[in-house]
């Protein structure tokens, strides 16, 4: 169910995905055995959605549509539960607008709209995708304040030293001190790495079943592919893989691809 380049009105799209949505639900329901009642036609109350969401993105991904940009967690958030989302592209220009500054106080997407709230943040975004509906979120409390904490880790632990890495290499790559803090940088992003694959061993998630914790952490680790430093960390390069390998995240994957190669 790929993303839609905004052009519809306010209602546009949502029923014809109703299905969709409801296949998604139940199968959310049966995977985190969510006791939440269903209605006569299967759709939780919860996922059905009158008022459409709506994201930014880039109007061009800088990653030319590798997936990099963070859109691309929102998309997969939005498939994993089933619902239907359209994409309202914003330029780097049109980004420091008062009226994207309005959505976004420091002028970056991407975005969130849905009625009349409006988010920003990817943390807060995924984390009120997975409040809403079934299948990012296990129902019980312990589990799902341990999922909860792994979002977490991903953005304030994780992603750190990732993002260093990102402005040592591609904003200050050409400035004389790069060269001394590159191996810095790379060896704290390995201790991370490696605490990281000490937690998980063999196990396919990071807490039992796949949740918004792993959501957040293998988008964030998915930034370090192509820098081949994975590859250190066997179990931590499959479990990636088996991230990209869920349906929802190819079809999140698809739809910024093709918005971005439009
Ligand atoms: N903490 C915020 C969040 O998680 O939502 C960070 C949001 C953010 O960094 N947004 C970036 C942005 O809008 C896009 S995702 N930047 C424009 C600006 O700040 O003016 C970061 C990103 C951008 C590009 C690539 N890429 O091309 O590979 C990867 C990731």
């Amino acid at each position: 169910m790929p993303g839609k380049l905004l052009q519809n009105g306010p209602f546009g799209m949502v029923l014809p995905r109703l299905r969709l949505a409801e296949k998604a639900s139940a199968q959310a329901h049966a995977h985190l055995g969510n006791a939440l009642l269903s209605t006569s036609i299967g759709v939780h109350p919860e996922n059905v959605r009158l008022t459409t969401i709506v994201i930014t993105a880039f109007e061009r991904s800088p990653d030319g549509g590798r997936g990099l940009a963070r859109d691309t967690r929102v998309r997969w958030a939005l498939e994993e539960v089933g619902q239907p989302y359209e994409v309202r592209p914003v330029s780097f220009r049109a980004m420091k607008d008062p009226a994207h500054l309005a959505l976004h106080p420091f002028g970056q997407i991407p975005t969130y709209e849905e009625g009349d709230l409006a988010l920003f943040e990817t943390g807060a975004i995924v984390f009120h995708i997975a409040e809403r509906h079934a299948g990012l979120l296990p129902h019980d409390a312990n589990a799902r304040g341990r999922a909860i904490a792994w979002m977490f880790a991903a953005l304030n632990t994780v992603e750190p030293p990732i993002l260093e890495f990102a402005t040592a290499k591609l904003l200050e790559g050409d400035k004389p001190w790069t060269s001394d803090r590159l191996p810095l940088v790379m060896g704290r992003i390995r201790e991370r790495l490696d605490q990281l694959s000490a937690r998980l061993g063999d196990a396919d998630w990071l807490d039992g079943m796949f949740s918004a914790g792993d959501l957040m952490m293998v988008s964030v680790l998915l930034r370090l592919k192509p820098s081949g430093i994975l590859n250190e960390f066997p179990n931590l390069a499959v479990y990636v893989a088996r991230g990209e390998a869920r349906p929802a995240y190819k079809r999140a994957f698809d739809a910024q691809l093709a918005f971005n190669t439009r």
